[in-house]
């Protein structure tokens, strides 16, 4: 039985189309669930969208629509973002679902059995955009006496009944938790981030609402609904199986990674663990806050009117071109910058110019000098010591992948790819077929060997382009195998003008 592998992206409020952050998560998660699928793992990897809370409510009712009504029109651009960027999810949840609302009934039936709740007033501060309670010392004053949260977002005051959850009692287990499990946060200045936040204190947490009923209704408690995070957290559980599917759960529960963004870390670091703790279920292996995409280094804000739509890039420029240049230029785990012509500098450079020239290159000679297919040719040493450096770029890969260091992997790979460009002019197999034709044919099945191999490798991250082309290698032991000439797969892109 192969190893059980669980991968989760965040779910998305669908208050509005998905931004190109939104799509940086679902392609980094999907390139991480394609290598684990590669390496035989039987990978598991949800995506959906968020969409209970106040927020939606607002959204809403500025234009005169039900929540659901909303939820349903926006989810399903974020599904279809998922799937014109080759996203390979197996399940794509909607947390209005009704699967969902057992799951989220069960998980708080097993916090209250804990007796970890209980009904008290909460007055206090409130992002709507964040959907976050925040603590008066959290807050900074902004313009017109505004007062806003760590995420610059406004706060209001809130005064209500609600159900509380026990967090406080939490503090030490979790710090406890963290210090058993150093990888259980990354990278490190997330893990710090948090320590400093729950070593502060933890106060109990309202995880409930009285002012509206766009969410799921608390069992026993007909006036009130959950509050988002609580159900949005519990769908990485009812995705899993929770709790009608004993087998399944135990199978992919605890997730292996709930790749998520920097700005909700807190919520995936403190709150799901706490409520995990509490309802008896174990909990998650690794929870990474990957770094924001910022707009020619500017924040996008619908104010700015600088948000970009992936839908658009990855129509201009191709969506591998896309997925490769933001998995390559952004250092994993850090802030990352994007711009039109930074997408086309780098697509053009590794994956035209470099990789797509060399495949291009040497498949046109096969098809046209050789009718297609080489024999067995005199081998020498360089033929071995070019598949040695191609077999290092790529096991250094599969080691960075397996570490989430994406760029560095990608990095690591195109020195495969420079090390074939090298090799063919040091070789040329071109004067070679007028010399040495024993001697062409070793060359040329070593490149093709050594692009087959690299084209594997990077599949996680082009698979559409990548796949294209390894139809048009032979299999190591394909001899019957004919080349035909090549179609072009990483065409030279030229600079369009997208939003971006
Ligand atoms: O936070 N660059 O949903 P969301 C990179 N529903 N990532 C970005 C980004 C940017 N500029 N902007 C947002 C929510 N993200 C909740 C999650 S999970 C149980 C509930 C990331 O639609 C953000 O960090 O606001 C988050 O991981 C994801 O996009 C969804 O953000």
């Amino acid at each position: 039985m192969a190893d059980p592998f669980y991968i989760s992206t965040a779910i998305h409020y669908p208050n509005g189309r998905p931004h190109i952050g939104h799509a940086y998560e679902m392609i980094a998660a999907d390139a991480i669930a394609r290598f684990q699928r590669q390496h035989g793992r039987d990978v598991f990897f949800q995506t959906g969208t968020d969409e209970h809370g106040l927020k939606m409510v607002q959204t809403a009712r500025a234009r005169d629509m039900e929540p659901r009504e909303l939820a349903d029109e926006m989810s399903i651009y974020f599904r279809e973002m998922a799937d014109v960027l080759d996203i390979s999810y197996d399940r794509f949840i909607r947390t209005s679902e009704p699967g969902h609302y057992a799951a989220s009934q069960a998980i708080w039936q097993a916090m209250a059995d804990a007796g970890d709740l209980y009904l008290d007033r909460y007055e206090g501060w409130y992002s709507v955009r964040d959907e976050a309670f925040y603590e008066e010392k959290e807050l900074t004053d902004g313009e017109g006496g505004v007062k806003l949260s760590p995420q610059g977002t406004p706060v209001e005051w809130t005064a209500e009944e609600t159900w509380f959850f026990k967090l406080s009692k939490y503090q030490q287990p979790l710090l406890d938790f963290y210090a058993a499990n150093p990888d259980f946060i990354r990278p490190e200045s997330r893990r710090n981030e948090i320590l400093r936040f729950v070593e502060g204190g933890l106060i109990d947490l309202s995880v409930s609402r009285t002012s509206f009923d766009w969410g799921v209704p608390v069992p026993g408690s007909p006036d009130h609904v959950m509050y988002v995070w609580v159900d949005a957290l519990t769908n990485y559980i009812t995705g899993a199986g929770y709790p009608d599917d004993p087998e399944r759960f135990a199978k992919f529960w605890p997730a292996d990674i709930h790749l998520i963004g920097k700005d909700i870390v807190r919520f995936h670091a403190v709150y799901w663990p706490a409520f995990l703790m509490s309802a008896n279920l174990p909990l998650p292996k690794q929870v990474f806050g990957h770094g924001f995409l910022l707009n020619r280094g500017e924040k996008m804000s619908k104010s700015v009117g600088n948000v970009v739509d992936p839908m658009q890039l990855a129509e201009l420029y191709g969506k591998d071109a896309l997925r490769y240049f933001l998995l390559r230029d952004v250092s994993f785990g850090h802030d990352g910058t994007f711009s039109d012509e930074a997408i086309v500098t780098r697509a053009n450079a590794d994956l035209s110019n470099s990789f797509g020239n060399l495949a291009q290159r040497v498949l046109a000679f096969i098809a046209k000098n050789c009718e297609g297919h080489v024999p067995e040719g005199r081998a020498e040493e360089a033929d071995a010591v070019l598949l040695a450096e191609v077999d290092v770029a790529c096991a250094a890969f599969r080691t960075a992948f397996d570490d989430l260091a994406l760029s560095q992997g990608i990095e690591a790979w195109m020195t495969g790819v420079f090390a074939c460009n090298q090799y063919i002019d040091g070789q040329a197999p071109w004067a070679l077929r007028k010399t040495d034709a024993e001697r062409m044919n070793a060359v040329l099945r070593t490149l093709l060997r050594a692009i087959r191999r690299l084209a594997t490798t990077i599949l996680p991250v082009i698979p559409t382009s990548a796949g294209k082309l390894l139809l048009e290698l032979p299999s190591e032991a394909d001899e019957d195998f004919r080349i035909a000439p090549p179609t072009p797969i990483f065409p030279r892109l030229e600079l369009q003008a997208s939003d971006a």
